[in-house]
């Protein structure tokens, strides 16, 4: 039994009480600790003792993405160096990469969660995970690893990459779970077929797939290939790594996300205002738990909504959408706003078409052109030029009836779309280069 577990199923006001409690106690710790904190409380005309109730929250300013680069590299440590003992950081595809900090016993409470979070997707004590989640700066691979081994489960820390060697290794050791991003997941899949393994015939019962955004279609294609039971999990350096929540395995509608040690709250993303439950809106958490690295209204930048309905696997805890995508990825063609992860959802509708697309996005005479180009199998590829003509346009015309936007379609030969080993690319956008 992971310890913690009975927070799970705790009635909502016994869970608010525990989350008020803790809440203050972050806020006093950051309030003393750390300049940043305090320097933008007091500009705010606010301490930590004006919070009464959870509602109070409010009143607080928000954490950005951009005061953790000013603050680069530990700038908004609340523990003395010398208690820290690990350090991640994101890759930052702009700007610098973001640096966050743990003490031990931050390690040890991730761990916890992340076995919780295993658990609600299907592992148990005994179970062999194959985490091909990278290993690193990444949180994704030592994040899973530390909750296996706090489960009890047989964890193989194979990393990404090495793909062929991987699926030897699934092969020989017989895993029955499987941790990695989704898109790397049907990298993998595909070269199984390559070396004439059957994947439905290896031994995986559950996979538990996240870091990215990724449709239902995707879990479905996931599922059918791979002969599994998929479920999707969250998390972000800034507020941890992986487990700030996780779907279970009996429902697989909606992550639990642990609210003994995150608040989350959604806001209007243009006003910062907080939303009513069930609205959809930018992802906000503050943690409640952590030592080295207290995030407090940490704006994520991820659009989602909550909901606070029961879930037959008994879990009280309040649930979020599967992400739809990030602010900053969201695309605007000529007005209508677009997630990538929706163009998947239109794509694999369509089973001429292949798992692996990539859009393309750029400016003539001041309009937005969306090119998606998506692969086709061999077979189809070597067919007569007509019937491609016409299946690019009845691509092109669902994505126009189901999203509103007109976009260019282009078949491309299998294997022409780089294969992802973590988070896969899925938008180049030319406007921003
Ligand atoms: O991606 C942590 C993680 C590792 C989560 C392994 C799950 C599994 P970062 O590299 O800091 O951390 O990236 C965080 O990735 O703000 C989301 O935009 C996106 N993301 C993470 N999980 C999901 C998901 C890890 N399940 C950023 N669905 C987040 C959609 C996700 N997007």
């Amino acid at each position: 039994m992971i310890y913690d577990m009975e927070f799970e199923t705790l009635p909502r006001e016994a869970l608010e009480a525990i989350q008020l409690k803790r809440l203050q106690a972050t806020l006093q710790r950051a309030y003393a600790t750390v300049p940043f904190y305090r320097d933008r409380f007091r500009e705010f005309g606010v301490t930590p003792s004006d919070i009464r109730c959870l509602d109070d929250m409010e009143k607080l300013p928000f954490l950005i993405k951009q005061d953790l680069r000013d603050n680069y590299p530990f700038g908004l440590f609340a523990v003395p160096k010398e208690n820290v003992v690990r350090i991640h950081a994101s890759s930052g595809t702009t700007g610098k990469p973001t640096v966050v900090g743990y003490t031990a016993r931050d390690i040890d409470t991730w761990a916890s969660l992340m076995a919780r979070a295993l658990t609600a997707g299907g592992a148990k004590r005994g179970d062999i995970i194959h985490n091909a989640y990278g290993y690193g700066l990444f949180t994704g691979g030592l994040g899973v690893h530390y909750g296996a081994e706090k489960l009890g489960a047989t964890v193989i820390p194979v990393s990404g990459g090495n793909t062929k060697r991987q699926i030897t290794i699934m092969k020989d050791f017989g895993p029955s779970i499987l941790t990695a991003t989704p898109s790397y997941t049907l990298h993998l899949a595909e070269v199984a077929r390559e070396m004439g393994v059957d994947f439905r015939e290896l031994h995986f019962r559950h996979g538990i797939f996240g870091a990215e955004p990724w449709s239902e279609a995707m879990r479905r294609q996931i599922e059918g290939d791979l002969g599994l039971s998929a479920v999707d999990i969250y998390g972000l350096s800034e507020v941890m790594g992986p487990g700030v929540a996780v779907e279970c395995h009996e429902a697989k509608a909606g992550l639990h996300i642990f609210e003994d040690h995150f608040i989350p709250e959604i806001i209007d993303p243009e006003t910062g205002k907080r939303l009513p439950l069930g609205e959809v809106g930018e992802l906000v958490f503050t943690s409640i738990t952590k030592e080295a690295f207290p995030v407090i209204r940490y704006r994520t930048r991820d659009i989602t909504r909550l909901v606070a309905e029961p879930c037959i696997c008994g879990r009280t805890m309040v649930r979020m959408e599967k992400v739809s995508g990030r602010t900053d990825d969201m695309l605007i063609i000529r007005g209508v706003n677009v997630f990538p992860s929706q163009i998947e959802s239109v794509l694999m509708m369509i089973s001429e078409v292949e798992p692996h697309y990539q859009l393309e996005v750029h400016r003539e005479d001041s309009l937005d052109i969306l090119t998606v180009k998506v692969e086709i199998s061999q077979k189809l590829f070597t067919d007569e030029v007509r019937g491609l003509q016409n299946l690019e346009r009845m691509i092109a015309k669902n994505i126009k009836e189901y999203l509103g936007i007109s976009a260019k379609v282009r078949l491309v030969e299998p294997k022409s779309i780089a294969r992802s080993e973590g988070k896969a690319v899925r938008v180049i956008d030319h406007r921003r280069l």
